[in-house]
């Protein structure tokens, strides 16, 4: 018997030394210690000894238990450190490794330009004024003095919702509300999207950014729309910038005219910017159509006004050198990352 206790004693702290992680310590405490173990098995011999020899014998199963928990209990340790240490060593950073760059994020060049714009009438005394992108007939066409035949009121330029519920297709009808709800002196700046049924293609969107501008007071003239266009050109790409206007025809203002700025890249040579022209195009202006004033119930021998529009996508495209719409609303990382 105490044979069998030696013996299992000396097999137990081999296991008990020799197990190499918790799994397989664990294992031998099962084997030797546990409920159903070899030591509980020899204890269980104890009746069957004389009686007097049973103290001793138990006295020597308690130390022996008692040195083999102590053993196990300091190998958990050893090999909870061991993990631990382990552990550690897996998540450690490597110092000599190069850094991952931080992109920050800038505003986007579409933005970008229409904030740039937007300061610029701000420092002119404008105030910005924005309104829906759904719209109905009334202010999206009729009170902007469209004929009720005129063809951008086609379905076929328009997006249409239901019968007299449309997508703007210009920011003016943010003008006529405006108009509505104040009297002269009225100086606006208009920025937000718009909408046409047009195919997405390089220079084209069926979404996409205008600013308008409008301002009606007392005595304002072709010569006020003309100085104000260069003002903006000149804040735009500086003190030598030139505007051109030439004819042009809109149903909300008479006369109309189309301005382009001198080249920036060529100062007017023509290059490859301009495609050669020395003109870069911006938008449309023009005297705003007394029908106009009329319909919001101004007094049209007493105010005149003028108005224009600017495309912001084109601009940004000719400002950045971005030669297709569609990279302006991909998203696309590489582009921004640009700017
Ligand atoms: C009111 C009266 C008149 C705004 C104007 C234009 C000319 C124009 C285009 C430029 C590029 C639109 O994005 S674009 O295609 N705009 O040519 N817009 S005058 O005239 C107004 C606005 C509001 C009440």
């Amino acid at each position: 018997m105490e044979h069998r206790l030696r013996e299992m004693a000396e097999a137990a702290r081999r296991a008990l030394r020799e197990a190499t992680n918790l799994d397989e310590l664990e294992q031998a405490r099962a084997r030797y210690l546990g409920r159903s173990g070899i030591l509980r098995d020899i204890q269980q011999g104890i009746r069957d000894l004389a009686k007097e020899l049973r103290p001793q014998f138990g006295r020597l199963i308690n130390e022996t238990r008692a040195e083999l928990e102590a053993l196990l209990e300091a190998r958990r340790k050893e090999l909870e450190a061991g993990q631990s240490r382990l552990r550690a060593a897996e998540s450690a950073i490597d110092v000599t490794l190069p850094g991952r760059a931080q992109h920050i994020a800038g505003r986007h060049p579409l933005l970008a330009t229409l904030d740039d714009m937007l300061e610029i009438f701000l420092g002119l005394g404008y105030t910005i004024a924005e309104g829906p992108e759904v719209e109905n007939n009334y202010y999206g066409f009729e009170a902007l003095n469209y004929p009720p035949d005129h063809p951008a009121m086609d379905e076929q330029m328009t997006f249409y919702i239901a019968d007299d519920v449309l997508l703007r297709s210009q920011t003016s009808t943010v003008q006529i509300r405006v108009m509505e709800t104040q009297e002269p002196p009225v100086r606006v700046v208009v920025p937000g999207r718009c909408f046409r049924r047009d195919t997405l293609d390089a220079t084209h969107s069926h979404t996409f950014y205008q600013l308008e501008g409008l301002c009606v007071d007392e005595g304002i003239t072709m010569a006020d729309l003309k100085g104000t266009l260069l003002a903006f050109a000149r804040g735009m790409f500086g003190e030598e910038a030139r505007v051109r206007f030439r004819p042009d025809f809109f149903p909300f203002t008479e006369p109309s005219a189309e301005f382009a700025v001198s080249c920036f890249a060529c100062s007017g040579e023509g290059c490859r910017v301009c495609k050669g022209t020395g003109w870069i195009e911006l938008g449309g202006s023009g005297m705003v159509d007394p029908n106009v004033l009329a319909g919001v119930g101004y007094d049209t021998e007493r105010y005149t006004g003028f108005a224009f529009g600017v495309g912001v996508e084109r601009f940004a495209m000719n400002r950045y050198g971005i030669p297709d719409m569609r990279l302006l609303y991909s998203g696309d990382m590489r582009m921004l990352r640009q700017f």
